[in-house]
């Protein structure tokens, strides 16, 4: 960075802006730990750009400025991988990776245990990072493993691709594999704001890391939220480096490369089984997708003695999860209709196996989303069902559309009771008008009436809700604790005990709290917190039934949409009918205390991150809901807590960084308990 023309103390600043810059992206992207305020970067970047603008030949390929995109291309060039780009063989059960640890064996002739690397499989984009004399001078996609494409521009805008190594002694040739991949977080975010501006959006986060990388114009690339995990190395000249995979991985680490956090080192083939259990049970709580585990032969000697065989490595395998997409046929569109009317189109699908279980039915979610996919029956569509999320269509195969292939008729009228289907400008829900008119609705409030943290009646599941309203012999709320003993036992696969066990359960709900009683009335935006909140206000329903929209809002939590539902609830004649029949049936509470009672935790704000093993998240927040405090979900400079469990990442980080204080399960149920929860 020597010229002439340039003033030696420009020279030296622009060095100095270049070291600063690094190291913070450094501590930004691969030690997730920032210590420049983002206004500072900011400022620093911009003093480099200028100096830059002024002096131009101080620009170089790692400086950090280059990290903002360039001129677009019109095409990606054609780059040869000197050390072929391999695949990785796959394993889908036990037995399979016991036969590869059988194998490696035979071939190492070997009776002893072999240690293996384990790491998750990242679901995205593999790539090739050439670095000389410690800069980045190419990156290129893996293609077909001999060649691939040149994206050198894309990949720089990348805050996690350091444009220059750390540290001295770097080898002359350094060529660094890994994974590109979006975050699960960034591509929620980025699908959110495509989707608010019209536009498409992707199908998972690999296709959106995908294309991502595929813009031939570099300022899209750098708008994208994408990471770079190393896994490994193909050229090196100039150096030795160590002999375990796994030190290799600590080193590119000092050199500045993300690795990936979960990885760990098996001294047996049963200890990999194990890590694959443990790591299948996380994959949920992951900030990112993966569809496996990678098993990698430690001993860099032995992996030499092993080779490869075609395109995969003898010493590698990628031990799958089932996979949480697949593709299948749509058979037809039903409509079904909620609780509070919501017209729901559900897909009817062959069934296939997706995500560890076997899916016939897939949320369609709204008119607007069959629009979007641009879905038709006869279609073949790509399922997606990750963790315990209701199955979703992702996608449509046009390509394999058959020729008789029918649109979807959205209903006009509500397939259950026939009034009309009406739908809110702004909303993309549509709803039936038929109110309880309605049977669907009418079967699904009866349900949410019922429900545990409703009335809690035991033995009223959903299936004899159906019944009892189908056969005729319910038609309200109120019309449970009317149900008589002689009709009951009329039904199908009811007999006098189970009857009489209705009954009394139906006797025994009749006692209940204010809380529990306004949710289970199923007022729309009115869930357990806001029932509590209410109650605690308003201390009785008589004054919460009088109540306009103005004193509602000054409510905790309760906003001018909520303050409406609410009033407009207990305006209905019918609604009012019902509470009264309800009470004359005997339900009833004692009041509540009223507001100004200060609870343990009131004004103070918790976050649970991570798996909970003994409550589950919403029983946790529940119960800190109870002592006063708000439970939110991401941590901030307001955060008074922070529960953490096992996998918990960005977010016990960030509590860490602003010095909240940090607690773990155990700790949490000490406190429940001492506040006198019994759990
Ligand atoms: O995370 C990945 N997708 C991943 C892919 C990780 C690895 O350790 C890999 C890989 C592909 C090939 N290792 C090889 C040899």
């Amino acid at each position: 960075m020597t010229n002439k023309k340039i003033p030696s103390e420009k020279c030296e600043r622009a060095q100095e802006l270049h070291e600063i810059l690094q190291r913070a992206n450094y501590q930004y992207y691969v030690l997730d730990n920032p210590e420049l305020p983002d206004a500072e970067y900011d400022r620093r970047l911009r003093e480099l750009q200028e100096l830059e603008q002024e002096f131009p030949e101080l620009v170089t390929a790692d400086s950090p400025t280059q990290r903002v995109g360039a001129e677009p291309l019109s095409s990606f060039a054609e780059v040869r991988h000197e050390v072929p780009m391999l695949s990785l063989d796959n394993a889908f059960d036990d037995e399979e990776l016991l036969e590869f640890d059988r194998r490696v064996r035979d071939r190492l002739n070997s009776k002893e245990a072999v240690e293996y690397a384990c790491e998750p499989k990242l679901d995205g984009i593999a790539i090739s990072l050439l670095y000389r004399d410690g800069v980045l001078e190419r990156a290129a996609t893996r293609g077909d493993g001999t060649t691939g494409e040149d994206i050198t521009q894309n990949v720089r805008t990348i805050g996690s691709v350091p444009l220059r190594l750390l540290d001295n002694g770097v080898p002359e040739v350094l060529e660094v594999r890994g994974e590109i991949y979006m975050p699960k977080e960034g591509f929620a975010e980025l699908n959110k704001k495509a989707a608010e501006a019209g536009e498409k959006t992707f199908v998972n986060p690999r296709n959106a890391a995908a294309g991502s990388l595929r813009q031939l114009d570099s300022r899209i690339t750098a708008k994208r939220p994408l990471q770079l995990c190393a896994y490994g190395v193909g050229l090196v000249e100039g150096a030795t480096l160590p002999g375990k995979h796994t030190e290799i991985l600590q080193q590119l680490n000092q050199w500045g490369f993300r690795i990936n956090s979960e990885m760990a080192v098996a001294e047996n083939i049963q200890a990999c089984i194990d890590y694959h259990q443990k790591l299948g049970e996380k994959r949920e709580q992951l900030p990112y997708d993966i569809d496996g585990i990678v098993f990698k032969v430690n001993d860099i000697g032995l992996q030499r003695r092993l080779g490869f065989v075609a395109r995969a490595p003898r010493w590698a395998m990628a031990y799958k999860f089932p996979a949480q997409e697949e593709m299948t046929e749509l058979l037809d569109v039903e409509f079904q209709v909620g609780r509070t009317g919501a017209v729901t189109p559900v897909a009817r699908l062959k069934p296939v196996f997706v995500g560890g279980v076997t899916v016939s039915n897939a949320t369609l979610h709204n008119r607007d989303e069959i629009e979007r996919l641009g879905v038709k029956i006869g279609d073949t569509v790509v399922i997606r069902r990750a963790g315990d999320v209701i199955p979703q269509v992702v996608s449509v195969v046009e390509s394999k559309r058959p020729k008789n292939a029918r649109a979807i008729e959205f209903p006009t009228h509500c397939p259950v009771c026939a009034s009309p289907v009406e739908s809110t400008p702004g909303e993309a829900v549509a709803r039936c008008s038929g109110g309880l008119i309605c049977k669907a609705q009418r079967k699904q409030a009866i349900k949410h009436f019922a429900s545990r943290k409703a009335m809690d009646i035991d033995g009223l599941g959903d299936k004899l809700v159906e019944q009892l309203v189908d056969e005729g012999l319910l038609h309200s709320v109120s019309g449970l604790y009317h149900l008589k003993l002689e009709e009951l036992v009329e039904l199908e696969r009811m007999g006098q005990k189970s009857a009489q066990n209705l009954l009394d359960a139906l006797e025994h709900s009749k006692e209940t709290t204010l809380p529990k009683f306004l949710y289970a009335l199923g007022i729309r935006e009115v869930g357990e917190a806001t029932a509590r909140n209410l109650a605690r206000y308003y201390g009785d329903l008589e004054p919460l039934m009088q109540a306009d929209e103005e004193s509602l809002q000054e409510v905790e939590d309760v906003g001018p949409v909520v303050a409406h539902f609410v009033a407009e609830f207990f305006q209905q004649p019918h609604a009012q009918e019902e509470i009264e029949a309800l009470r004359q049936s005997g339900v009833h509470w004692e009041p509540e205390e009223q507001g100004g009672e200060e609870q343990p935790l009131s004004g103070q704000t918790w976050v649970l991150t991570g798996k909970l093993e003994t409550l589950s998240r919403s029983e946790a927040k529940d119960y800190l809901q109870r002592l006063g405090a708000k439970v939110a979900g991401s941590v901030s400079a307001n955060t008074d807590s922070v529960v953490a469990g096992p996998g918990a990442g960005s977010k016990l980080n960030k509590a860490r960084e602003l010095d909240i204080p940090v607690m773990d399960e155990d700790e949490l149920l000490t406190m429940l308990r001492e506040r006198g929860f019994e759990i």
